[in-house]
């Protein structure tokens, strides 16, 4: 079992497009562990992309995650990481495919509409910034047993 942050960006919450993005998501059968709104600090957007600081779009990526409230999420399931990262596409929307999260919703590099960590690493590091152990839920999902 694994668990992977999904961040639904100022964007996808502008847009109005948090209950599709979520309900794809349980569609697909991966579990809804952890769920809050937040508009993300400047501090916290710096560690959340600390490998990014100092590129050319680091300015940028940093003044719109900030923009407005996201959707933090914590996805649960089997090969979790890697299945949302397919579900949310490639970084850069030109390249994904109709039927993936940027496929189907975004054309901007920076306003790709959601965040997916992209390894078991980075999913730990990324899902202890935003969320407290207590804050993460156990159930089961009727479709595991
Ligand atoms: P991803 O793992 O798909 O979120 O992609 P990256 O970690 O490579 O990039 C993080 C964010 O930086 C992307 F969501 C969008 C932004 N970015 C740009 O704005 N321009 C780029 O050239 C690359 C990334």
């Amino acid at each position: 079992m694994e668990r992977t942050l999904v961040i639904i960006k100022p964007n996808g919450v502008r847009r109005g497009l948090v209950g599709d993005l979520l309900s794809r998501f349980e569609r697909r059968g991966l579990k809804i562990a952890g769920l809050k709104m937040a508009t993300m600090s400047r501090s916290k957007a710096a560690e959340h992309y600390a490998e990014h600081e100092g590129k050319s779009f680091y300015e940028e990526l940093v003044g719109f995650i900030t923009s407005g409230p996201v959707v933090l999420t914590v996805i649960e399931g089997p090969k979790a990481i890697s299945i949302a990262r397919s579900m949310a596409g490639p970084t850069d929307p030109s390249k994904a495919s109709p039927g993936t999260i940027r496929g189907d919703y975004a054309i901007s590099i920076t306003c790709n509409i959601v965040h997916a960590s992209d390894s078991s690493k980075s999913a730990e590091r990324e899902i202890g910034l935003f969320f407290q152990q207590e804050e993460i839920q156990r159930y089961d999902l009727r479709n595991e047993s």
